[in-house]
């Protein structure tokens, strides 16, 4: 572990997220002065015509809070749809398997660049969404969506260790306690390929969107090498098994593990040592949706800075906007100036996609 991955650039997410971090408080005075901002929207060219009575949403799971959908469904007249995924990958394969029906749909910013390209993701009428200003400034114009053309942010998050304080110790704060056989048929990793062979580079100081095929091979050699340890590859269902102690430590995303954490205070969540995945994810408009104005309603409406508050404080994940800081008010699991020192932000892979993809599939296979 002699080499570490290249320094973040200036543009590079992991700046811009410390500067979010590190001064919640602060910016949580600007929010309250920013305030909220449903101004009347002027009529454009780009008219969706009357509002819809439906929307159909296809969403990471656990994403929502409790009342987000009935509140939404009450105030506009509009009957909510919705199906959950628990990768990217399930999600773009079935898009682009030709799956028609869905309005909008909440991928990890990485996986826009391939949503483009395959054309799948329309333009937004910036005139119906007059919430926007809500959004923090660092989320504005990112780099995964200039000029915010297609995308509403939604949340944010790390990925880590969680583990039950009460049966593990010492505290496994390193991505090789998934090589320790001590823990045997106890642990789970996501089921998640940019997470599993992600962590594993960064084991190695590798950078963990790295698409060299010598650091992949060494990083599929890793992941074959802890799968004897491990209970399953599970996602968002492990937090009921953490819960129950059937599992002690869970490759986990921040937000789902703070769900776990509040029932269970025995969990405990860690960035591994090595540094890990920070990642951000975003609502974009299907070119094929059905129910467009109802679409935009909606984007506007998680715009509101109540309505984000709630949906932090039920998921433990960041949220990008910056009206909503001062009214969270659960624990959600920030990383310390320490962590985000050695967060690196998920990007496309490009055409190293497929070699992933194969490695993948020999590692579950394997
Ligand atoms: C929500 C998981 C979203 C985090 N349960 C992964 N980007």
């Amino acid at each position: 572990m002699t080499e570490s991955p290249a320094p973040p650039s200036r543009r590079d997410f992991v700046g811009r997220a410390i500067a979010l971090g590190l001064s919640v408080p602060g910016l949580a005075a600007v929010a309250t002065a920013c305030g909220r901002a449903d101004g009347p929207r002027p009529a454009t060219a780009g008219d969706l015509g009357p509002l819809e009575k439906r929307l159909n949403l296809y969403l990471w799971s656990d994403y929502l809070a409790d009342d987000t959908i009935s509140n939404f469904e009450r105030e506009f007249g509009v009957k909510v749809t919705i199906d959950t995924y628990e990768s990217n990958e399930e999600m773009a394969a079935k898009l682009l398997a030709g799956a028609t029906g869905y309005d909008l749909v909440l991928p990890s910013t990485y996986l826009f660049p391939l949503l483009f390209a395959k054309n799948l993701i329309a333009p937004l009428e910036r005139t119906y969404l007059g919430n926007w200003p809500n959004i923090a400034p660092l989320f504005q114009d990112p780099a995964w969506d200039p000029s915010s053309a297609h995308s509403v942010p939604w949340g944010w998050g790390t990925t880590g260790i969680a583990f039950r304080r009460d049966l593990v110790g010492p505290r496994p704060d390193s991505w090789g306690v998934f090589l320790d056989p001590r823990y045997r048929a106890k642990m789970t990793m996501l089921d998640d390929h940019r997470d599993v062979i992600g962590s594993f580079l960064r084991y190695r100081g590798r950078s963990l969107n790295s698409v060299d095929p010598a650091e992949l091979a060494q990083a599929k050699a890793d992941a074959i090498a802890a799968k004897p340890n491990l209970k399953a590859y599970v996602s968002a269902a492990v937090k009921g098994q953490l819960i129950a102690g059937d599992v002690w430590i869970a490759q986990l995303w921040s937000g789902d593990a703070a769900q776990a954490m509040a029932e269970q205070p025995e969990i405990e969540f860690v960035v591994p040592k090595e540094g890990s995945m920070i990642f951000a994810d975003g609502l974009v408009m299907l070119k094929s949706a059905p129910h467009k104005r109802a679409a935009h309603e909606f984007l506007n409406y998680v715009l509101r800075p109540e309505v984000a508050a709630a949906i932090a404080d039920k998921t433990g994940y960041g949220t990008p906007n910056l009206a909503a800081l001062p009214l969270t008010k659960s624990k959600i699991p920030y990383p310390n100036a320490d962590e985000l020192n050695r967060l690196e932000f998920q990007t496309d892979l490009g055409r190293g996609a497929e070699l992933w993809d194969r490695l993948w599939t020999e590692i579950k296979s394997g």
